[in-house]
């Protein structure tokens, strides 16, 4: 198992599944949810709208599953993250959860390679260190925990200072590549 950081454009890169920090509409936004949509094109949407009729979208923390349209990679996994309001609302454990249904979802789908941004850190307002803590623990554990089929996770990160917390807060827990 590899877990690897990278400073990219989410949709650039080259896995069976990357992850979309979407809203509970899953009708697209701006950030990465809006560069997936952009560049992914209608198949996503419309697949989203069938998803969203049948369940009415996705709550916080949860997630969900699309084909991937015109991206490189052959899924895309929406999952939502909490707006940051200081703590009290279980923002903690509901970006967790983020990754860790995700990562269920990425099993069920036998996924070999899953890309995440760093889920609610733009527009939401998550503070980016303790995002980057959640982030890693909580994909560490599932992984020590659960049988996977995955054995190579990126995390993208598009600011330098995200890149720089997830290459410091790994750095000792595993061999980065
Ligand atoms: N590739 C990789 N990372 C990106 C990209 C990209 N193309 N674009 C942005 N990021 P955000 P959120 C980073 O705001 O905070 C949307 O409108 C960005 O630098 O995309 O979870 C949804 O519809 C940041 O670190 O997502 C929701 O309404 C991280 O991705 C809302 O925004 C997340 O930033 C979700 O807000």
């Amino acid at each position: 198992m590899k877990i690897e950081v990278c400073s990219a454009d989410i949709t650039n890169i080259e896995v069976d599944g990357i992850v979309n920090a979407a809203n509970t509409s899953l009708l697209g936004g701006s950030g990465v949810d809006g560069a997936i949509h952009r560049k992914g094109g209608i198949e996503i949407l419309e697949e989203c709208k069938k998803i969203r009729s049948r369940q009415g979208g996705c709550k916080v923390g949860e997630a969900v599953y699309t084909v991937a349209g015109n991206l490189p990679s052959n899924y895309v996994i929406h999952t939502v993250g909490p707006v940051w309001s200081g703590g009290i609302n279980k923002e903690k454990e509901l970006l967790s959860l983020c990754y860790t249904n995700s990562l269920k979802i990425a099993n069920q789908l036998q996924l070999k390679s899953i890309a995440f941004p760093n889920i609610s850190t733009g527009i939401y307002k998550f503070p980016k260190p303790l995002a980057a803590e959640i982030a890693i623990s909580s994909v560490i554990n599932f992984l020590e925990k659960e049988n996977t089929s995955l054995i190579k996770v990126y995390f993208v990160c598009l600011d330098q200072e995200n890149e720089q917390l997830y290459r410091d807060n790994l750095r000792g827990r595993i061999e980065l590549t």
